[in-house]
């Protein structure tokens, strides 16, 4: 996997330093040497990942930091700060401005490129859902959803701790308990099963648990399923620098030092749960397009163009299989006179009583879908036209014999439906899904025109 790293520092000698580090690893770099170039070649060459020293004449690391951050066209790409002092007081100040990470100057190497590569692969998935969703949303399906200002929400943040030291889960437990609720377990085995039931916004894992290998139980929590995405975060002693990087290699998103600063730890599981809230916002604002992009918002049923896309492959596998399908179209009679007298909304709740009715009836491999306004379609693969005439008559006799419920029970209409079948296995020579759709439509004219309530099949 390889990254673009923009590079940010006032000292030229630095940036060619990690410049040169950072293209033996095969990165792709890019240097700026102030605070407002930084900004600049950020919205121009779209890094992957900033590496932004704190310390710069004019615009300093932080204040670039935020105006990345605050900018739409870079918030979304990680900011290393990289600091000449070790003080706890700049990588405060850095979270505060929105940085997702820091390295001390010095710069040790194995430290580097396991914090770039880390970010780098976040990034990557962040910006699949990014593009997954302005794909649906230039299809012009989806409703326009501004991905950055993040659900807030005011549930506390569940954090798991992994740790067989009761005092120090005690005083970590005491330290977050303002905006977070901490679950604590020191038997490794018990601890994996409920890391994946617990629904956890972070995993905290002591890495010098003696019960168990650390390193292991790492790797599970990143291998399930259920816990895959969820941050994970490691404790290690001064000096662990190997285990450390292991960690990071294995997936762990970030780290604390022991011993541990209130701070810095509310900093840092903050910086994390709100990446995992966003990534989840993404993925539901991902899926909820999806489904709205192929459901009918009043009945719930597919809409015509899932329709429009599914039926022709139905239509081809039908032919290459030699199995029949056969598609009905369904229409409400006298629907207008429904609306005219009970009102608009009293039709609608007919349609979704009249869709719920087509739900029940058909199998799962069939495709029901709204049609039109008050017309509805259902393909039914692997049927004939005598099964899809019995299937029809069945979903008539149902409507007919059940009233419509309106306004709590002061009014109740009674509701007729006339269905027209067309089947492959009439087996037209040029037949297409569209020719199929519309022999039902012939069909169900007739039906129309010999007393509705009733159900016509095409000829052949
Ligand atoms: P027929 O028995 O010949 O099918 O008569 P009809 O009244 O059902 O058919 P027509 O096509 O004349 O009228 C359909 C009506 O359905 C007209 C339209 O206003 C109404 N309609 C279409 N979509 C909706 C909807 O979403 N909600 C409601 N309430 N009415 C709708
Ligand atoms: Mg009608």
């Amino acid at each position: 996997m390889t990254a673009r790293v923009l590079v940010v520092d006032d000292f030229e000698p630095n940036v060619k330093l990690l410049e040169a580090k950072l293209r033996a690893e095969y990165f792709d770099v890019i240097g700026a040497y102030s605070g407002e170039e930084a900004i600049q070649k950020a919205r121009a060459d779209q890094p992957d990942i900033i590496l932004l020293d704190v310390m710069m004449p004019g615009m300093d690391g932080f204040e670039a930091c935020r105006l990345l951050k605050k900018d739409p066209e870079t918030a979304h790409i990680p900011v290393v700060m990289v600091t000449a002092l070790d003080q706890q007081a700049d990588r405060v100040a850095g979270l505060e401005a929105g940085a997702d990470d820091f390295l001390t100057k010095p710069v040790e190497d194995v430290a580097l490129f396991a914090r770039v590569r880390s970010l780098s692969r976040l990034k990557m998935m962040t910006d699949e859902l990014r593009m997954r969703y302005a794909t649906s949303k230039g299809l012009g399906v989806v409703p326009d959803i501004d991905l950055d200002s993040m659900a807030t929400t005011d549930e506390k943040g569940r954090i798991f701790l992994i740790d067989d030291q009761p005092d120090q889960a005690e005083r970590l437990r005491g330290m977050l308990a303002d905006d977070y609720v901490l679950s604590t377990e020191a038997e490794p085995t018990v601890a994996l099963s409920r890391a994946r039931l617990g629904e956890f916004d972070l995993v905290m894992v002591n890495m010098s648990i003696e019960a168990a290998d650390p390193l292991r139980l790492c790797s599970s929590i990143r291998s399930f399923e259920e816990t895959r995405l969820t941050p994970l975060l490691a404790i290690v002693r001064q000096g662990e620098t190997r285990k450390l990087v292991r960690a990071l290699e294995l997936g762990v998103n970030d780290y604390l030092t022991r011993p541990i600063d209130q701070n810095e730890l509310i900093a840092r599981v903050s910086t994390q749960v709100r990446r995992k809230r966003y990534i989840e916002h993404l993925r539901s604002s991902f899926q909820a397009s999806l489904e709205m992009a192929v459901t009918d918002q009043l009945t719930g049923l597919y809409n015509r163009r899932y329709l429009a896309s599914h039926l022709s492959a139905m239509f081809d596998r039908a032919y290459w299989t030699g199995r029949p399908l056969s598609v009905m179209v369904l229409d409400i009679d006298h629907f207008k006179g429904i609306n005219d007298t009970y009102g608009h909304d009293a039709g609608d709740r007919v349609l979704q009583h009249f869709a719920e009715r087509i739900r029940q009836s058909v199998r799962s491999m069939d495709l029901a879908c709204r049609y039109g306004g008050e017309e509805f379609l259902i393909a039914m693969p692997d049927t004939d036209k005598h099964a899809a005439s019995l299937v029809a008559e069945r979903i008539r006799e149902d409507v007919a014999a059940q009233r419509v419920i309106l306004n709590g029970g002061r009014d109740e209409i009674g509701v007729t439906v006339s269905i027209g079948i067309a089947s492959t296995e009439d087996g037209l020579k040029e037949d297409s899904a569209q020719k199929l759709i519309k022999r039902a439509d012939e069909a169900l004219y007739q039906a129309k025109t010999g007393g509705r309530n009733r159900v016509m099949a095409s000829a052949a």
